[in-house]
Formats: structure tokens, C-alpha cells, sequence
């Protein structure tokens, strides 16, 4: 060890100091030289080696080179933190003359246009919207709804099936089902939802699609309930204008049960391409809950009557914004979506 040696150390070290481009690399120098393995620190270790009046000697020389390295590596971090801040400020530089980017607005599907639509009309009238599982058990599908083993609605050919007693539901009347249980009366709710059934695909049809059905169950619910809420639901869903009829029909969970159609909303009545000649369209089914479906449901049909209904969704859509074809609003076809 002799003094030269040390001096040239320290030059080495200033050097590193200087050259140190970034913060990561000054840290670099630091630990190179005053570090655990560094070279002060060898130095010190070194020093055991030498006889008593040299190891005071060169121990103050070397205190005094680390001494020198700290406050070189003091002074060059301020200035490493400007030039840093200073490139990336010059490397963030805006160009407020480039033109604008343009922004892609996305909006509502059809589907879920109608949904809010229907929805708002019901909240009005002091419905409650209701949601329930998709997978569901075979017990609220279909034996509660008075759709026995044996049923054609059960066949294979038109609902999914998981297992034996678990299925996709074919209809949303199970969560109806499910609230019915429950024995919170009265009931006055709306259900949406997507349903199943195994079917092919074409223009009216698809193996997905969405139901929203209604249900009020109360003492004294009767048949002209039924007919008032429909025809205030479609002259706000159609407008003012619109007439409501209802045919006799079946389901297996109503008894009376009905088909209603609304007068043509493009030609008023007098029949045009739209209705195909009739003047009157089908919108939904409805009718008074089934005594035996109450009862399964643990309600008194001596106590309660109820009424209920169903609607398509995609129905509702592809009429009141007049698609012609059901497929289009599964595409996702932005050319097609960006019309509504
Ligand atoms: C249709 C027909 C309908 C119901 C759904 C219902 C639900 C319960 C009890 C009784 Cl919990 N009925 N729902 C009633 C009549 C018709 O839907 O054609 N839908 C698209």
C-alpha cells in the first residue's frame, strides 16, 4: 500500500463519479468503492496487515479518500436528478397543433334499450324487478310451475338439460317461483333473464334468448287487473294510440289463459306490410296464476289470486326498432349497432 496508490483510487473514483449517467449507475459507483466488497473497504481490511505506525498512516488517508468519494457522490446526485427530470420533460413534450385523436362512442344494445324501457314502465306502476339463477332446478323450471314428468315442455329435444333435476331454464317463472315460496305477500314484480331452449337457430329463433315475465299475486286480484296493466303497458311501450285484444290461449301455470296483440303501431289497424294484413300483432301470453301453482308455492289460492305474463325481449326489440331478423342482434356487427 503506499500514497500513490490511494491517490490514483480516489482519481479512479472521481472519474466513475462523473461519468455515472443516472442515479442506478451513481448508486453503481457507490457501492463499487464504499460497499462491503468495495475497494475502501479492502483497503481498510488490508490495512491489519501492516505494522502499527503505518496501519495510522494509511487508516487517516484512507478515511480521508472515502471522505473525498462521499462528497464527490453527494454533490452529482442533485445534478443527476435535474438532467433526469430535465430529459424526460424534454422526452414528454406535447404537440397541442397534432390533430385530435378521434373517440369511439360506444351505446346501447337494442336489446338492453328495450329491457329499460319495459322496466321503467313496470317501476311506474310499483313493480319490482327481480333476477334469478340461470342454471336452475328442474323443481322451479317446471313442477311448480304445474309442468309435471311427462310434459312435452320437458322434452330433451327443447330444454337443456345438466343432469336429471338440474337444468338451463326454458323461462323466468322460476324466480317468480322461488319469490312466490318465499311468502312475502303481496307480489308485484317483473323478472328478466335469459332463458334456453334447444332450438335452431333462424330469424326468430335462437337456443338463448330473453324473457322478462310479470307477476302480481294479492287478495282480490282479478282477469281485468290483468287486462288494464296490459293495455296501459302497451300504450306506453307503443304509444297512445295503441288497442290491446286478447285470444284464449294455453299454458299450464295460468287458467284463464291469453295471447295478447297490440293494434299495429305503423298502420294503426288497417293492416300494412308490417302486420302482414292482420292490424294486430302478438306481443305477449299471460293469464291467472294457476290455483295449483299457488298452492305448490305455498300460497292459498283461496286467499290469493294472482295474475302473470311473458314477453320476448328480442320480440319487443326487433318490432319497436324494426329489425327484421333476430340474428342481427347477436352479431355484434358494429355497422348494424351503431344505427340505434
Ligand atoms: C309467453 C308466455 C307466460 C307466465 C308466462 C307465469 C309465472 C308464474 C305463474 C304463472 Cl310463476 N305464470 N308466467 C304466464 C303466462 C304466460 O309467458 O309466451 N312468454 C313469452
Amino acid at each position: 500500500m503506499d500514497h500513490t496508490q490511494l491517490e490514483e483510487l480516489r482519481k479512479l473514483a472521481e472519474d466513475a463519479i462523473r461519468r455515472a449517467a443516472d442515479i442506478d449507475a451513481l448508486n453503481q459507483v457507490r457501492v463499487s468503492f464504499l460497499g462491503k466488497k468495495g475497494e475502501i473497504t479492502n483497503l481498510m481490511k488490508a490495512l491489519r496487515e501492516l505494522p502499527p505506525d503505518q496501519k495510522k498512516i494509511f487508516g487517516q488517508k484512507i478515511n480521508e479518500v472515502r471522505a473525498l468519494i462521499e462528497s464527490e457522490l453527494q454533490t452529482q446526485l442533485p445534478i443527476l436528478h435535474r438532467r433526469m427530470r430535465e430529459a424526460r420533460i424534454q422526452s414528454e413534450t406535447l404537440d397541442v397543433t397534432l390533430p385530435a385523436k378521434k373517440r369511439r362512442f360506444g351505446h346501447m344494445h337494442p336489446n338492453t334499450r328495450a329491457l329499460e324501457e319495459v322496466e321503467r314502465i313496470f317501476i311506474g306502476m310499483g313493480y319490482e324487478v327481480v333476477e334469478g339463477p340461470e342454471i336452475e332446478y328442474d323443481l322451479y323450471n317446471f313442477e311448480k310451475l304445474n309442468i309435471p314428468k311427462g310434459h312435452p315442455a320437458r322434452d330433451e329435444q327443447d330444454t337443456f338439460y345438466i343432469n336429471e333435476s338440474i337444468l338451463l331454464r326454458t323461462q323466468t317463472s322460476s324466480v317468480q317461483a322461488r319469490v312466490m315460496e318465499k311468502g312475502k305477500l303481496p307480489i308485484r314484480m317483473i323478472c328478466p333473464g335469459r332463458v334456453f331452449r334447444s332450438d335452431e337457430v333462424d330469424a326468430t329463433h335462437s337456443p338463448s334468448f330473453h324473457q322478462i315475465e310479470g307477476l302480481v299475486i294479492d287478495r282480490h286480484v282479478s282477469f281485468s287487473d290483468l287486462k288494464g296493466t296490459l293495455d296501459t303497458f302497451a300504450k306506453e311501450l307503443f304509444g297512445p294510440e295503441t288497442r290491446t285484444k286478447l285470444r284464449p290461449h294455453h299454458f299450464p301455470f295460468t287458467e284463464p289463459s291469453a295471447e295478447v296483440d297490440v293494434s299495429c303501431f305503423k298502420c294503426g289497424g288497417k293492416g300494412c306490410r308490417f302486420c302482414k294484413g292482420e292490424g294486430w300483432i302478438e306481443i305477449l301470453g299471460c293469464g291467472m296464476v294457476h290455483p295449483h301453482v299457488l298452492e305448490m308455492c305455498g300460497i292459498d289460492p283461496e286467499k290469493y289470486s294472482g295474475f302473470a305474463f311473458g314477453v320476448g325481449l328480442e320480440r319487443i326489440a326487433l318490432l319497436k326498432y324494426e329489425i327484421d331478423d333476430m340474428r342481427l342482434l347477436y352479431e355484434n356487427d358494429s355497422r348494424f349497432l351503431e344505427q340505434f
